[in-house]
């Protein structure tokens, strides 16, 4: 049993993991590397301990610095959050081989999740839906008569492929031929693995993942996100419940994602990934960590699913035994990254001089920064995530709306004028959703292309505006243009 964890992660995923273990009365310790030296979770943490420079290779990634500073610190368990070695079957056998507890599941279940046509193939055991397709191909004469079968059009993917690398769409068996020489080539390339094999291609399908929790009694769902909103298989947007499914096919993905945890002897948190389009579902893969946007499944269900995965750690029941609560409200999730969409999502960069986080009935705000936080190019981009919940969707997108106003973060561009026209978009507002939302709805959060004259003129109005003497009047109630006044701009914009 252990009374120390050493988080092996940064940002706000950091915060968040140390927050929940002061709750469990578990001491904390921060690793941090020289960039990331006044970070929030260096501060928090009740240790905190440097692990090296700024590149990740040289700090977060490395398994024998990481395990040196739970040793130095006396940590009895080490918890990886997500991105980093969250998902490396060889960290985990590390720290467990160092006496150690990983707080994740167990490293064969990672293993066999990890390896796209393994887990394939133990779903399809296991009775769970997966997309029709093939095993590895021979050859392109059997990637056509697989096709054949299959129907067309199909889309090749790399055994070894992941986040859409390696997948190549093909109308005809004259395509397969010319693409599966291709896929092989890039594969074997990009990869080191040539294995190809060929699925059904599901034109718009919607990304619905079910967030499962298992101790070593029993494996408990906690109902349904919806991540369609991504770019570039980096989500972007994300709800609990998802509204396009009804309760019998919610009953029925809950109950696969169950089974497919069990089938490779899961424990702890994990999300199982689905596919679903024109009523049918189909398996994609299972992410064996706590992922970016469990907030708004702990929003609906009211369940810490981080503390969770900490009792699950200790040997102690899920839940304390209980029944999970059944769900209730609707919860919606923007990340806020460092980008700047009105330049194609560039990443940005620069010293956080300003930061002012909304709070009220169903907001939350999952910050990894600090006025004064540096904001540079070693790590991912993502600053935080705002996260609503409200009684219905209407009620959190308007939710969601207030809440971007009064988001205000100074010194990098940031995705918060993207999400303010996500919230206005009709489809949006219509859950009229598919993994296609963003690239068919290009130019969200843009500024219109009116000059730069226009753009100085409302720069200067938003710096004027931000530093006015606020006088409060009619009732207390503020300028509509408090928060982000370059949104309010904006959205003017279209009017001026
Ligand atoms: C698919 C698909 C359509 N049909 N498979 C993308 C990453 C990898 N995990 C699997 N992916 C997809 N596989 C078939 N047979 C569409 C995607 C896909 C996607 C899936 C989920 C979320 C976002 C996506 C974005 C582009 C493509």
């Amino acid at each position: 049993m252990f009374d120390k964890v050493l988080i092996a992660n940064r940002g706000e995923i950091a915060v968040r993991v140390i927050r929940a273990c002061h709750e469990e009365g578990l001491k904390t310790v921060a690793v941090y590397s020289v960039a990331d030296r006044r970070a929030p979770h260096v501060l928090l943490a009740g240790e905190a301990i440097r692990i090296g420079a700024g590149a990740a290779a040289e700090s977060y990634l490395s398994i024998e610095r990481l395990l040196a500073a739970a040793k130095t610190t006396g940590a009895g368990a080490v918890h990886p959050g997500y991105g980093f070695l969250a998902e490396n079957a060889g960290f985990a056998r590390a720290v467990e081989a160092a006496g150690l507890v990983f707080i994740g599941p167990p490293a064969e279940a990672i293993e066999i999740m990890g390896d796209k046509t393994r887990a394939r193939a133990r779903m399809m055991r296991a009775g769970v839906p997966v997309i029709p397709g093939s095993e590895p191909l021979a050859s392109a004469r059997e990637a056509v008569r697989e096709s054949g079968e299959i129907g067309f059009p199909v889309l090749l993917k790399a055994a070894a492929g992941g986040g859409g690398k390696g997948m190549h769409v093909a109308s005809d068996p004259e395509e397969v031929a010319a693409a599966y020489g291709r896929a092989t080539r890039e594969a074997r390339n990009a990869f080191g693995d040539g294995r190809v094999f060929v699925e059904r291609f599901l034109r718009s399908p919607r990304h619905i993942e079910v967030q499962v929790l298992a101790d070593d009694e029993r494996t408990v769902d906690f109902g349904e996100r919806e991540c369609s909103i991504q770019r570039r298989h980096q989500k972007l947007v994300e709800e609990a419940p998802s509204e396009a499914i009804d309760d019998g096919l919610r009953r029925r993905m809950a109950a696969v994602a169950v089974r497919a945890a069990e089938a490779v002897g899961y424990r702890g948190a994990g999300t199982v990934e689905f596919l679903v389009e024109g009523g049918e579902f189909f398996f994609l893969e299972m992410n064996t960590r706590i992922q970016v946007e469990h907030p708004v499944t702990e929003l609906v269900t009211g369940v810490d699913l981080v503390r969770q995965q900490l009792r699950v750690a200790r040997d102690l029941p899920l839940l304390g035994g209980e029944e999970p609560p059944s769900a209730r409200g609707h919860a919606i999730e923007c990340r806020i990254n460092a980008e700047d969409p009105a330049a194609g999502f560039l990443p940005s960069t620069g010293r956080i001089d300003r930061l002012e986080v909304p709070t009220g009935p169903g907001v939350r705000w999952d910050g990894g920064i600090r006025d004064g936080s540096e904001v540079g190019l070693h790590y991912d981009s993502l600053l935080g995530k705002l996260v609503v919940h409200a009684s219905d969707r209407e009620a959190a997108i308007r939710r969601m709306r207030s809440a971007l106003e009064g988001l205000v973060i100074g010194g990098v561009e940031t995705t918060i004028p993207w999400h303010l026209a996500v919230m206005d978009e009709p489809d949006y507002r219509a859950n009229e959703l598919s993994i296609r939302y963003v690239e068919e709805h290009p130019g969200l959060g843009e500024i219109p292309d009116t000059g730069l004259l226009d753009v100085a003129m409302a720069t200067a109005v938003f710096l004027a505006d931000r530093d006015r003497p606020r006088v409060v009047s009619d009732g207390g109630r503020r300028s509509p243009d408090r928060g982000n006044g370059l949104s309010a701009w904006m959205r003017a914009g279209r009017e001026w």
